[in-house]
C-alpha cells in the first residue's frame, strides 16, 4: 500500500516512520510511505502558505495555491502533458477537525484502498476552496483541536498499516483487537503471569483449557466492558 503525506512539517514525521511497526513494514516493502513539504509548491522569494482571512478574525488561513498544487502533483494530475483527463490517483484525505469522526470501520475503508493521500492543515484551517477544487475525503480523530493535521494523519497511519496483511506478523491479531468483528466489540480483561498478584487471581477459566468455556466467556466480557463504556442513554453534548 501506498501513503503519501503533504504537510509544512514534515520533519515531525522522520522517527514516527522509522518506529519499530512501520519501519520494518517499509523495509519489507509492504507499505511506502512518502512525505512531502506542501511549501515547496509555494512561489516568491517568501514561499508563503498562509495569509490572513478576509472579512478580519484571528489567524491565518492555508492559500489554495500550494495546497492544490501539491495534492495535482501528488496524484499526478496538474498541468504536465496529458495531465487534464486522467483521474486522480489515490483516495484524498483532509485532516480537519470539521470532518467526519474516525472510526475502526473508517479505518478498515482506508485500509482496502491501493493508496491514499493525507493532506494535513496548520493555523486555523484551509481556504475552502482547497475543499471545493479537490473534494476530499474530510476527516477528524475526535472533537477537540489540535493545532495541525499531522498528529491526526500519525494516527491514521498507524491504525491504517496494522491492517495491511503482513504488517503485524499475526492476522489473527488485527482479527481479535476492539471495535474488530461485526459487533465492534472493546476487548475485555487479559491476564499473563504470575497467577496470582498482590491476593489478584486470574480467573479459574482461563487456566481451564477448555476453549469453548474461554470463548463464551472473553465475548461476555467484551459485551460487559463495551456496555460500561458506552451507556445506552445517548450522550448529550451540552449541559
Ligand atoms: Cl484532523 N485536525 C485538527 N487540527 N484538529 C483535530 C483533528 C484534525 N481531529 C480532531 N481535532
Amino acid at each position: 500500500m501506498r501513503i503519501d503525506i503533504l504537510t509544512l512539517f514534515p520533519d515531525m514525521f522522520a522517527s514516527f516512520l522509522e518506529g519499530s511497526l512501520l519501519g520494518a513494514a517499509r523495509a519489507a516493502g509492504l507499505l511506502d510511505i512518502r512525505v512531502t513539504n506542501i511549501r515547496d509548491f509555494a512561489e516568491g522569494i517568501h514561499r508563503q502558505v498562509d495569509d490572513r482571512p478576509f472579512g478580519g478574525g484571528p489567524g491565518m488561513l492555508l492559500m489554495p495555491g500550494p495546497v492544490v498544487a501539491c495534492v495535482e502533483q501528488v496524484q499526478g494530475l496538474g498541468e504536465q502533458a496529458g495531465g487534464g483527463d486522467r483521474p486522480p490517483v489515490g483516495h484524498l484525505v483532509m485532516l480537519t477537525p470539521g470532518g467526519r469522526r474516525l472510526t475502526q470501520e473508517v479505518v478498515e475503508s482506508l485500509a482496502r484502498q491501493e493508496r491514499i493521500v493525507l493532506l494535513c492543515g496548520r493555523y486555523e484551517g484551509f481556504d475552502d476552496r482547497v475543499r471545493e477544487t479537490l473534494q476530499p475525503d474530510e476527516i477528524s480523530i475526535g472533537d477537540y483541536v489540535l493545532s495541525g493535521g499531522e498528529v491526526a494523519a500519525m494516527v491514521i497511519v498507524d491504525a491504517v498499516a496494522r491492517l495491511v496483511p503482513g504488517v503485524l506478523g499475526d492476522e489473527e491479531s488485527a482479527r481479535q483487537d476492539s471495535f474488530s468483528g461485526a459487533e465492534r466489540l472493546v476487548e475485555g480483561p487479559q491476564y499473563t503471569r504470575p497467577r496470582e498478584f498482590r491476593g489478584l487471581r486470574v480467573p479459574d477459566v482461563l487456566l481451564s483449557g477448555d476453549h469453548g468455556r474461554i470463548a463464551q466467556w472473553r465475548h461476555e466480557q467484551a459485551v460487559d466492558a463495551t456496555r460500561r463504556r458506552s451507556p445506552a442513554q445517548p450522550q448529550r453534548s451540552l449541559q
